[in-house]
């Protein structure tokens, strides 16, 4: 029974030993006195699975049992990372564990690091549905998770010699997955290409083209301290037929096989872009094979609950995680309308009573629109389904506004063309209850701008904010286990119940001045930083100043989040102690910057930043004058493992993005969690941070949105030369080019981008930058100070809680409630 009364999973530490040796014995069919740190990590996962399967059964056995309302999360992406870990502490196991291994002999921390990351995604957007898995299984929702099992995730980061990125593939099912059941009695049939015809009162019949099979993979998401344990189903293509045997019989090898590895590709891997679309046709395939697959498997659920189709709305609830899964919509009124028979009106109110659309970018090259003819080709029956929705559709927007041509043309569900498009988020946002961003200037600028024409149509009600947030499950008492077990002593109550009220944290306050609590905050922080320095010296053979301030910018290259700002800050800085005596340098504080993150492999821009950051740390790093006092590094292959690595142990971390392009960010919110302070731009989640820890709290800068366009429009017909807008950035801009960090002419394409255009507006805000750095070292040379805001920081975190997020979306949206295991 943990403190709190709720029940735990009976298993002692000799039940734990006994069942890592059984799994040892059985499941891996080795000896136990010569298994590696390998083997023991697969049966200690065995050993935990069995926990975790056994609250899964009980959890879907209760949902069978009471039929409640359930919501599915829909999302291309799910981030998960490391697994055992966070299954010991939900399952209140890790001490169990931890002593079980010590007996066996092994250190649990070295089998938690033998764990392949799950990395299903490729930032912020997956990463934020696997938070939103933990908080539903934490808060007791029924909800489950829709993805696709690819089986190769995000790309491996490698630095060649020169300081570019390379990729390697991540085979991360190399050694099977002990976490994912397959369910090879669940398959669905999904076809693609073939031919439509038109029958009778909308209806239409789809045949021929290429079926394929969805085979179901279910992955238990367990919730932190109950049994609720959900269910996220990723499903794997596979050919419906093995091979053709008619070739095979002729001796064409080749061609017998061709249709089955056609089939397989499907879900071969993910796509390595983030904010931006790609048009291709696998991923257009991609997105229809998971649609088409878990809404059928969503309808058969459904019958089973014996209800009339009409009542679809009430009991399924449906969140389109941005436009990926959009094809949903046409996919639900063709289920209803040729397979259940219901007539066309009828099937529109159920579907747009069912569906939920949240958009996470106005970054115009990240909205996702298809080529007509290529849909056309692919799901015919579909396409018809769009077409005859769009007539509808702008009928009565004519109705509404007649004769406003423009605006049908704006809004309608097809880009006019050669060829035309279909415009997902049209479409999203027509078939859908609710359309909500994550961030409160986001959602603003959703209605204001990509949005503004539908606003106008279906009124503001419709449209609304649910700013983002993450698991402090993870990315607190997982990662930062010290703080985690301060916090739990310092606010008097259990961690269960602050980890699951978040504002508890406010109870921290009081404490802010106590000296002997700030002392054992600041040691935590430093164990952190040489936790970090460890990991530095180990992976790439570098010893770092644990004294100096950390300062952190780890997410995806994109030249919107305007890592080259921090870069170019970095030169700055270093250009200005070159200029300094010994005597003036030793008054400046030390800083070590890290960098981490990964380019799409086909973004030049991004791509060329990466090697100009290798570079400039290369020369930085090895300059005696300079070195003791400004230090850089690019740590390669982020992923979440590594971020819950580095967000503990940073001081000051950057979110600097122009404003108004990141729809929220969450890493800002992690950071803070862990009292690292903020410097940012004001857009995304930052605002939000700042209006709840203060604005003495946080460190801003740089222009603010309205003046983004304005801005924009001078760079365009009314340009300045670098030189006079800002003489800083143009001498730092020179010093590159003139081969400062090697091969000047490499980076020009990347200084251009500045020097012309400067779409992000470094230019602008390049001084105020500058300004407010020069404000974060004035404020770390009190560092008493500096820990009080680094507390009051963590206290005033409370609202970032997933939770709270899950539990806005399940009252709000779908009108779900908690459904408890007995
Ligand atoms: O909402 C999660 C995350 C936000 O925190 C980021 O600010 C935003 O950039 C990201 N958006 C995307 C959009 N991609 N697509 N499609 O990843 O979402």
């Amino acid at each position: 029974v943990w403190k709190d009364g709720t029940r735990a999973i009976d298993k002692d530490v000799p039940d734990v030993t006994k069942s890592i040796i059984n799994h040892v014995n059985t499941s891996l069919a080795r000896q136990a006195y010569n298994i590696d740190d390998m083997g023991a990590y697969q049966a200690v996962a065995l050993a935990a699975r069995d926990d975790l399967l056994i609250n899964w059964n009980e959890t879907q056995l209760n949902y069978t049992r009471k039929a409640p309302k359930r919501a599915y999360y829909l999302s291309l992406e799910f981030l998960m990372g490391r697994t055992l870990d966070n299954a010991l502490l939900n399952l209140g196991l890790k001490d169990n564990f931890t002593q079980g291994v010590d007996k066996l002999g092994f250190n649990i921390e070295d089998i938690i690091d033998k764990e392949r990351d799950a990395a299903l995604g490729n930032g912020g957007l997956g990463r934020l549905a696997a938070c939103y898995l933990d908080s539903s299984a934490s808060q007791e929702l029924p909800v489950w998770g829709y993805g696709l099992r690819y089986k190769y995730g995000i790309f491996q980061q490698l630095i060649a010699p020169d300081g570019s990125q390379l990729e390697a593939p991540d085979p991360w099912l190399e050694h099977s997955n002990p976490w994912e059941l397959p369910r090879v009695d669940v398959t669905i049939d999904v076809r693609f290409y073939g031919h439509a015809e038109r029958l009778d009162n909308g209806k239409a019949i789809w045949s021929g083209g290429q079926e394929v099979l969805a085979v179901a993979y279910d992955v238990m998401i367990p919730g932190y301290h109950t049994k609720t344990t959900n269910n996220l189903r990723l499903w794997e293509s596979k050919p419906k037929r093995g091979f053709d045997l008619n070739s095979f019989n002729a001796g064409d090898y080749e061609k017998a096989v061709q249709s089955s590895n056609s089939a397989e590709t499907i879900t071969s891997v993910l796509y390595p872009n983030d904010n931006t679309m790609v048009g291709k046709e696998l991923r257009l395939k991609q997105q229809y094979f998971w649609t088409a697959a878990s809404l059928n498997d969503i309808m058969r659920r459904f019958k089973n609950y014996g209800k009339p189709i009409t009542e679809f709305p009430e009991y399924v609830a449906i969140q389109l995680n941005d436009t990926h899964p959009t094809l949903a919509i046409p996919e639900l009124m063709r289920l209803l309308v040729d397979e259940e028979d219901v007539p066309w009106d009828k099937a529109w109110s159920i579907v747009t009573s069912t569906f939920f659309f949240t958009n996470h970018t106005v970054l115009p090259e990240a909205l996702e629109k298809w080529p007509v003819p290529l849909m056309q080709h692919l799901l015919p029956r579909h396409m018809q389904i769009i077409f005859d929705l769009n007539l509808t559709f702008l009928q009565a927007v004519e109705k509404k506004f007649p004769g406003d041509r423009d605006r049908l043309a704006r809004m309608s569900l097809i880009q006019e063309g050669y060829p035309q498009y279909v415009r997902m988020a049209n479409l999203a946002c027509i078939g859908s209850r609710r359309v909500n961003g994550v961030a409160e200037l986001h959602s603003e600028l959703v209605k204001t701008t990509i949005m503004k024409d539908f606003v106008e149509f279906f009124g503001v009600s419709k449209f609304s904010n649910v700013t983002n947030g993450i698991t402090p499950r993870r990315w607190l008492d997982q990662c930062n286990p010290a703080l985690s077990t301060l916090i739990t002593e310092t606010l008097g109550c259990t961690k269960n119940e602050w980890l699951k009220d978040l504002y508890k944290l406010e109870g921290l306050l009081k404490h802010v001045d106590d000296p002997k609590f700030q002392k054992k905050w600041a040691a935590i922080k430093q164990s952190n930083k040489e936790r970090l320095a460890h990991h530095v010296e180990v992976t790439l053979g570098i010893k770092i100043n644990t004294k100096a301030m950390f300062d952190v910018q780890i997410k995806r290259l994109h030249e919107y989040k305007r890592q080259t700002l921090n870069l170019l800050g970095v030169v700055h800085r270093y250009l200005a102690l070159k200029k300094m005596t010994p005597e003036q340098r030793k008054k400046i504080n030390p800083r070590v910057v890290f960098f981490a993150g990964k380019a799409a492999p086909g973004y030049y821009i991004a791509k060329l930043t990466i090697r100009l950051i290798v570079n400039v740390a290369r020369v930085i790093n090895a300059d005696p004058d300079t070195k003791d006092y400004l230090s850089m590094f690019f740590l390669p292959d982020y992923s979440v493992t590594l971020a819950e690595i580095l967000i503990p142990a940073s001081d000051l971390s950057q979110h600097i993005s122009t404003a108004g392009t990141e729809a929220s960010g969450t890493s800002n919110m992690k950071f803070c969690l862990n009292g690292g302070l903020l410097l940012g731009t004001v857009d995304g989640a930052n605002i939000e941070i700042a209006e709840e820890v203060g604005d003495s709290n946080v460190f801003f800068f740089g222009h603010l949105t309205p003046a983004v366009e304005e801005l924009r429009y001078q760079h365009t017909y009314h340009p300045v030369p670098v030189e006079e807008k800002c003489p800083a950035l143009a001498a730092v801009l020179d010093e590159i080019s003139a081969g400062r960090f090697g091969d000047g002419s490499v980076y020009e394409p990347l200084l251009n981008t500045i020097r012309q255009g400067d779409y992000y507006l470094l230019t602008e805000d390049f001084d105020s930058y500058i300004q407010a750095l020069s404000m974060v070292d004035a404020a770390y040379q009190d560092r008493t100070e500096w820990i009080k805001k680094s507390i009051r920081t963590t206290a005033k975190m409370g609202k970032f809680s997933s939770d709270r997020a899950i539990l806005t979306y399940a009252e709000e949206f779908w009108n779900i409630e908690a459904c408890k295991v007995p």
